[in-house]
């Protein structure tokens, strides 16, 4: 069985567009993820897509550091964390899903990133791999042993997703043409390919229908 993992595809991640307002932490060109995804969804026995869903005083965000500025790296609970600007605030537009995106089509939802204290790139687990979401529970569930990744960010969750799905031994691939990046420093995107390359995640351009 084959599961579709929608990474992050939120309005928070999306620039502006005609129906829509730039999103606080808009990945560039990351509306062209959505097309991708309403194009393929049917082809799957199950389609999961992740949300960040952080509380107004997530520890991610520069705002809740006083002497800090938006991308500073700082330590966070002895672990690496970059400060980002506020976004995916539980219950806000920001939050939601891409209006566009088609939701019928979508089986289940996992949310990531709900504890103040410390963040969550990978839909599997937080940074610190302390705690797990639902997710490998609802694929081992469902028999999933292949699972195709695509979303926002190229450098960020969908990396880290695609990571723990190869760790946790699921047949995993990565859809290129459904992913973009963030890009904070020229080169992440590819660099961020090429460490799930070496993984084993098997990187596709596209999905062949
Ligand atoms: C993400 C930065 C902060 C992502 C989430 O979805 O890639 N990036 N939170
Ligand atoms: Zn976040």
């Amino acid at each position: 069985m084959k599961a579709l993992i929608l990474v992050d595809i939120q309005n928070d991640f999306t620039p502006q567009t005609a129906n829509k307002p730039q999103g606080n932490l808009a990945v560039p060109k990351g509306n062209e993820v959505i097309n991708v995804a309403n194009k393929i969804m049917l082809h799957f026995d199950l389609v999961i897509a992740t949300q960040d869903w952080h509380p107004q005083n997530h520890q991610s965000f520069a705002s809740q550091h006083t002497n800090h500025n938006i991308g500073d790296l700082i330590q966070l609970n002895e672990l690496n964390q970059i400060l980002w600007p506020d976004h995916c605030v539980q219950n806000t537009f920001g939050a939601e899903l891409c209006e566009n995106l088609n939701r019928d089509l979508i089986d289940q939802i996992v949310f990531k990133g709900t504890a103040p204290q410390i963040d969550s790139y990978s839909g599997f687990f937080d940074n610190g791999h302390l705690k797990a979401t639902e997710l490998e529970t609802i694929l081992r569930e469902q028999n999933i042993e292949s699972v195709y990744i695509m979303g926002l960010a190229t450098d960020y969750c969908v990396k880290y997703t695609a990571l723990d799905a190869a760790k946790l031994g699921f047949d995993t691939h990565l859809i290129l043409e459904g992913c973009r990046g963030v890009e904070l420093q020229e080169g992440d995107c590819s660099n961020a390919i090429q460490e799930m390359k070496a993984a084993g995640v098997n990187i596709i351009n596209k999905i062949d229908l």
